[in-house]
């Protein structure tokens, strides 16, 4: 089924097994103001809650922009103690409780906090005029929604001293080559790529791509010793369930597996 809601600044599609966030401000570049945030992670929530979507998409509008940035007119004049109380941008802290993969599809600019954005999804997928950068600190700032801690274990120190120190960007073809990215592809082909691995994520059993993404996740938050005793107790819980059965008794009859998520 197919279902549209326009929110103010973002809209959502539901084509199921596919759940689609796009930022809809395209003559700001998609700008995220503090609605845009708070519109992404209420849909996020959502999708993540509709039994219908096994897979999450977030994208821009048109074909210049993924987000250029959080909006620079809504910060320009912002107090230290306003944005202390309105608790700034803390939001995007939500996305990491979403269980569903997260496939940021970016169709161009990714920059300050549209590069951030990107970052907090699972996989990224590029377009070829697709562009990354942190070009905070020429606005007298510093990234701020996960920049200097998420880019180093992306794309290494260096690269990402020059980016976050020199506002330098990457390219598509680097940021793949860097690791950021796990493929790019032409313009015309980012969404239709993007459903399709969507589509992929969501023929397999949820709750055992939502233990292996938890797993992953551990990685950024916990020592190895921690994170592969966590990862063993996941995976000795996979047998807890029928989608294991399932899985490993289709392999030996060699036939397509058919999950129930139970
Ligand atoms: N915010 C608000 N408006 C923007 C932004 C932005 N980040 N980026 C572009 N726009 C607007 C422009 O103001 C312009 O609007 P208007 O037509 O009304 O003047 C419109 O979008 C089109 O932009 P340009 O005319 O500049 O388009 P160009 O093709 O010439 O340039 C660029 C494209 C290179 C992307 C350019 O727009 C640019 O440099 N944008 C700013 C990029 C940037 O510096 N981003 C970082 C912002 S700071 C940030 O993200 C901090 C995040 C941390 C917050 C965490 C808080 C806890």
């Amino acid at each position: 089924f197919l279902v549209q809601v326009m929110r103010a600044v973002v809209s959502m599609k539901i084509d199921s097994p596919v759940g689609k966030i796009t930022i809809a401000r395209p003559k700001a570049l998609n700008a995220v103001s503090m609605e845009a945030m708070q519109e992404i992670v209420h849909a996020s929530h959502h999708l993540d809650r509709t039994d219908d979507v096994k897979a999450i998409i977030i994208t821009g509008e048109g074909n210049k922009a993924f987000a250029a940035g959080a909006d620079i007119k809504e910060m320009a004049s912002q107090q230290y103690s306003e944005a202390y109380k309105r608790r700034f941008m803390e939001g995007w802290r939500e996305l990491r409780d979403v269980r569903k993969p997260i496939i940021a599809a970016v169709n161009g600019y990714a920059l300050g906090g549209g590069c951030e954005v990107a970052m907090m999804a699972d996989i990224i997928i590029a377009s070829e005029n697709a562009s990354f950068g942190q070009p905070e600190v020429t606005l007298g700032v510093i990234p701020g929604m996960g920049g200097t801690q998420r880019l180093i274990r992306e794309v290494g120190k260096s690269r990402a001293m020059e980016m976050i120190l020199c506002g330098r960007r990457l390219s598509a073809a680097e940021a793949e080559q860097a690791g950021l990215v796990s493929r790019v592809v032409p313009q015309d082909q980012l969404l239709p790529e993007a459903y399709r691995l969507a589509a992929k994520l969501g023929a397999l059993s949820a709750p055992v791509i939502a233990k292996a993404k938890d797993c992953v996740h551990r990685a950024y938050e916990t020592s190895l010793a921690e994170g592969l005793r966590y990862e063993q107790r996941e995976f000795w819980s996979c047998f807890a369930l029928e989608d294991q059965k399932e899985g490993m008794r289709a392999f030996l009859e060699k036939r397509e597996p058919h999950f129930t998520d139970s």
